[in-house]
């Protein structure tokens, strides 16, 4: 029999918990929600029946517990997709991946994730305060390059409009995409916004703000707002959806992305209560997610 997953590869601390998040796999749930903020898994974990376990390294805080009869995890990942890949992969090796033989699991579990974050309106009609499930998520981001995936027939159409009609720098990355598992985004029709997320590698320049400095892509903000394709339009752009999806898509799991708008690009308006509309928007998908 073979040695399994190198220690160098699958790293496993002292209390034989996952590296970066410290959560051994008795500890984690298979419903996963995600937040960007570490202070906000406790906003999260205050509203279920019973916590069962809090564990903490570095940015990453897990509280695992139960709203009702479903067991959940929420999880903070910090911002942006190269955080995204430590979680996703952490994650997906605490189910699938035997921790005593280092062996990838004869059944494998797919996790359901739903990430509740904050993000930027690129339409002048979904405002502050509002709340949007992403459809897909377009990558602008350099992450999944680093692995092969497969896309469907619609999402490769969506993605060649896209790539025709929003053209990036020659030296940015190139653009990917991939959809919601289709099972959650169902939920959130009632109250919420859909459409396309894009996913940016930074919150400045790479969302088209500026304070100091040039723009290289000066258009951005209007050429994403403007993008359509049969019906469909990029509602919002944020920093780990694209992230979320697409390392979804490589490991088998489910996933969706709902935000809380706290920017309005269009109208250069910041909500006045950010914190307020993330807590309305925990407190809104919560029972959806645990139903
Ligand atoms: C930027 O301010 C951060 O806010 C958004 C972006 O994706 C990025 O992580 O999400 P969170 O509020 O979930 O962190
Ligand atoms: N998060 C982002 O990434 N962008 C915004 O404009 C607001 C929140």
């Amino acid at each position: 029999m073979s040695t399994g997953i190198a220690a160098s590869e699958l790293i496993l601390n002292a209390r034989g918990a996952v590296y970066h998040l410290d959560v051994r796999p008795e500890e984690i749930a298979h419903t996963i929600i995600t937040v960007g903020d570490p202070e906000r898994v406790q906003n999260v974990s205050k509203h279920f029946d019973r916590i069962e376990g809090k564990y903490q390294h570095r940015e990453f805080v897990t509280h695992t517990g139960f709203v009702g009869n479903t067991r959940i995890s929420v999880v903070s990942t910090g911002i942006g997709t190269d955080n995204i890949d430590i979680v996703l992969n952490e994650l997906d090796a605490l189910v699938n991946i035997d921790f005593a033989t280092r062996q990838v699991k004869e059944e494998l579990v797919s996790l359901r994730i739903v990430r509740l974050g904050t993000s930027g309106s690129l339409q002048e009609n979904i405002p502050v305060d509002a709340f949007v499930a992403s459809s897909h998520a377009i990558g602008l981001d350099n992450l999944l390059p680093y692995y092969t995936w497969h896309n469907t027939p619609e999402e490769l159409q969506l993605l060649e409009a896209f790539r025709g009609q929003v053209r990036l720098q020659p030296h940015a990355a190139r653009p990917y995409l991939f959809e919601a598992a289709p099972e959650l985004l169902e939920r959130f029709g009632e109250g919420f916004h859909t459409g396309i997320t894009v996913t940016c590698p930074g919150f400045y320049a790479p969302q088209g703000r500026l304070l100091r400095g040039a723009l290289s892509h000066p258009q951005l903000i209007d050429q994403l707002g403007a993008f359509s394709f049969e019906n469909r339009h990029i509602t919002n752009f944020e920093m780990e959806t694209s992230g979320i999806y697409g390392l979804g898509r490589v490991l088998g799991h489910r996933c969706l992305s709902l935000s809380a708008i706290v920017a309005n690009r269009v109208r250069g308006e910041f909500s006045a209560d950010g914190n307020a509309a993330v807590e309305k928007l925990i407190a809104t998908a919560l029972p959806v997610i645990a139903a």
